[in-house]
C-alpha cells in the first residue's frame, strides 16, 4: 500500500471533513423537494459551508498557498508559487436532484502546472488521488486506465451543453457519432468524476467543452498520473484556459479524438 505523502493526507483529511457537511445536508435535500421553494437555496449553502471548510483546513496547514476557488474566486496568498484550484461540490445538479452523484475537487497547482489532486466521493467512499511522479489511487490501490484498443467496445462519458452555457454547435453530430461508433455513451453530471473514472478504467474516455478550471484541476493529474491521456478536443494542451477536454486511456485517444473531428466536420 502506498504511503500518503504529507500533502495529499493533508487534501485528503480537509476533503473527508468537508464531505460530512455535504452527506448530511444530501440526507436533507430529497425532504425538501417537496417543497415549494425547492432545496435550491440550500444547496446552495451546502456549497458555499463546504467551501468554507476546505479553505479553513487548508490554510491550517498550508497557511501560504493561494486559492482558487468555484464559489469565493481569488484568494492571494504569499507563496505565489503553490495555488489550491477547489470544487466543493462538482455535480450540483445531481445534489439537488438527489441523484447520488457528486464530489469534492481539489487540485493542487504548483509553478503553473498540476501537481496533485484529490476527488472524494463521499457516498462511495471513494477518494481518488494522485501526486504527480508518485501515481494515481483509489483509496488505498493503484489506479490504471482501461486497456481497451477497439472503439466499438469502448464506453465513452460526455458533458452535454446545459442551461445558462451557449450551445456547441456540432455537439449533437459529436454525440450521434459517438454513440454509433462505442459501446455507449453515459451523462453523468459530474466532470470531476468522469476524469476520475476515466482513470480507474471505468469509462474508456471522455469530452466535454468549456468546463472551468476547478471540475477539472484534479482530475487532469489524476488521469495523466494513472497512464491516461488528456488534451483539448481539437489536441490542444490548454485544457484549463479552454475548458475543453478530451479524455481517454491513450491507445483511444486518436481515434476518439478523429470521430469527434470527423462528426464537427459534418455538424457544420
Ligand atoms: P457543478 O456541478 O460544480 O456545477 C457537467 O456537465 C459539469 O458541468 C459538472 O462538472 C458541473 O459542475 C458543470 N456545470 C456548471 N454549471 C452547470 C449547470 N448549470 N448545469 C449542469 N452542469 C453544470
Ligand atoms: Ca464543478
Amino acid at each position: 500500500m502506498p504511503r500518503r505523502s504529507p500533502l495529499i493526507t493533508v487534501m485528503a483529511n480537509a476533503a473527508y471533513k468537508a464531505a460530512k457537511g455535504l452527506v448530511r445536508d444530501f440526507g436533507e435535500v430529497e425532504q425538501l423537494q417537496v417543497s415549494r421553494k425547492g432545496p435550491a437555496d440550500f444547496v446552495s449553502s451546502a456549497d458555499h459551508k463546504a467551501e468554507a471548510t476546505l479553505v479553513e483546513d487548508l490554510r491550517r496547514s498550508r497557511p501560504k498557498f493561494c486559492f482558487l476557488l468555484e464559489e469565493g474566486g481569488v484568494i492571494e496568498g504569499e507563496d505565489s508559487s503553490n495555488r489550491w484550484i477547489i470544487d466543493p461540490l462538482d455535480g450540483t445538479t445531481n445534489f439537488l436532484h438527489g441523484i447520488p452523484h457528486f464530489a469534492i475537487s481539489i487540485g493542487l497547482e504548483r509553478d503553473s502546472k498540476m501537481y496533485a489532486g484529490v476527488i472524494y466521493d463521499p457516498l462511495r467512499d471513494e477518494l481518488f488521488w494522485a501526486e504527480t511522479g508518485i501515481g494515481a489511487f483509489i483509496n488505498s490501490k493503484r489506479l490504471r486506465v482501461s486497456s481497451r484498443r477497439n472503439m466499438g467496445d469502448a464506453v465513452i462519458a460526455t458533458g452535454m451543453p446545459f442551461k445558462g452555457r451557449a450551445s456547441h454547435p456540432e455537439y449533437s453530430e459529436m454525440l450521434d457519432t459517438v454513440s454509433g461508433e462505442t459501446s455507449g455513451v453515459r451523462r453523468f453530471g459530474s466532470a470531476a468524476l468522469d476524469l476520475a473514472y476515466v482513470a480507474a478504467g471505468r469509462f474508456d474516455g471522455f469530452w466535454e467543452f468549456a468546463l472551468s478550471p476547478w471540475d477539472i484541476a484534479a482530475g487532469l493529474v489524476i488521469l495523466r498520473e494513472a497512464g491516461g491521456l488528456v488534451t483539448e478536443v481539437d489536441g490542444g494542451d490548454q485544457m484549463m484556459k479552454s475548458g475543453d477536454v478530451l479524455a481517454s486511456n491513450g491507445v483511444l485517444h486518436n481515434p476518439l479524438r478523429e470521430l469527434l473531428a470527423k462528426a464537427a466536420d459534418s455538424g457544420k
